[in-house]
Order: C-alpha cells, then structure tokens, then sequence
C-alpha cells in the first residue's frame, strides 16, 4: 500500500492545469477559415490573432472505451464583424456521448443544436454548469470583455465530428445585434 501525491492540478480560480502529460491546442483567427460568417472581415484581420487556447489531460489513449478527458477551453473576447470570438464547435464523432461543461471566467454563452437542426443557448457565468445530452453539437462562445473560460469532462471514446458543422453550420449565430448578443437564426 502507498499514497501518492497528485500529479496534476487544477486551480480553481484561473481553471488552468498543471503536472505532468498536459496536451495544449491553439485556434488563431488564421486556423478558422470560414467559421465565421463573415469570412471577408476574418480574411483581413491579423492572423496570428489567438482566439481560444484549449488544456487537456488525456489519461488513457483517444477511443478508449470507459476513460474519461478533461480540459479547458480559454476563449479571448473579441469579434469578426458582428459575430462573437467562438470555438469551431462539433457533434461528438461516437454521437451518443455527452460532455459537462462549466464556466470558470467571464462571461459566455453554449450554443447547442440537435440533429433535428434546432438550436439553442445557455448563458455561461462563473459557477453555471452545463450538460450536453447524446447528439447535440455544441459550440461556445464569449459574449464579455474578458478572458472567459471553462471547465470540461467527456468520454475518451467521444472523438470529434468537425465535419458536419463545417459542412451545414450551426442554424443559429451569436451576433451582436444593437449592442447585445442576439441568436440569429441562419
Ligand atoms: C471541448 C472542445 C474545446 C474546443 O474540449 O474541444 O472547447 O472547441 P472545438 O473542439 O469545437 O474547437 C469539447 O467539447 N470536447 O469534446
Ligand atoms: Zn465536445
């Protein structure tokens, strides 16, 4: 028998994680090639302009049955036109496997769709703490003027489905619409 020390931190405040066998992944405006509705006004803006920054601790190898992935996403507050900085958003690629989420920072909003097309939000506050069920595709978006970051779990066998929001999009976007955050449908 033995007890060990942990290796690996999460500070509550910041959500940032430490130790050992941390993954990290960067999405700047140049890695977002038509996310954007306006990709005319994406195209002329600076580049190297970082929008979310993701930590991840993968335990156990991708498609292990039974693991469990946990990370955080750090989204910068800005826009491309009058759409909010947001993550590319995905459905899961094993589509019956849902994720928590909970918001750490800042001010932000979870757009969610079923595969019926229908979207919806979830306002994104410290503390607020968000289920998405089997088969809905989820995106997240910081509607402040910080920082917003989150907190997530999901299953190790989930993979990611990019594709089908690449291809078809969300049926709803965070624009800034007088001066506020609107879904707007597409
Ligand atoms: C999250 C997301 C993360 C980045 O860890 O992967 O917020 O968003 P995109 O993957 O859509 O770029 C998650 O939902 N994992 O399943
Ligand atoms: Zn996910």
């Amino acid at each position: 028998m033995q007890i060990f020390k942990p290796e690996l931190f999460f500070n509550s405040d910041t959500g940032q994680l430490s130790g050992k066998n941390i993954g990290e992944k960067t999405a700047r405006l140049g890695d977002l090639k038509d996310v954007y509705v306006d990709e005319k006004c994406r195209k002329s803006m600076s580049q190297d302009q970082l929008v979310y920054h993701v930590q991840y601790y993968f335990p156990v190898s991708e498609n292990t049955e039974g693991g469990l992935f946990f990370g955080n996403t750090t989204i910068y507050p800005g826009k491309v036109g009058d759409e909010y900085f947001m993550t590319k958003g995905h459905f899961h690629a094993k589509g019956d496997r849902g994720e928590y989420y909970w918001c750490i920072q800042g001010h932000g909003m979870l757009v969610m769709m079923n595969r019926n097309r229908e979207t919806w939000a979830e306002e994104m506050t410290p503390g607020s703490l968000h289920y998405m069920p089997a088969h809905v595709a989820h995106r997240t978006v910081n509607i402040g003027n910080t920082p917003m970051t989150f907190g997530a779990c999901w299953p190790s066998d989930a993979g990611h489905d990019y594709g089908t929001i690449a291809t078809d999009g969300f049926s709803g976007r965070l624009l800034e619409v007088n001066g506020k955050p609107q879904l707007v449908a597409f």
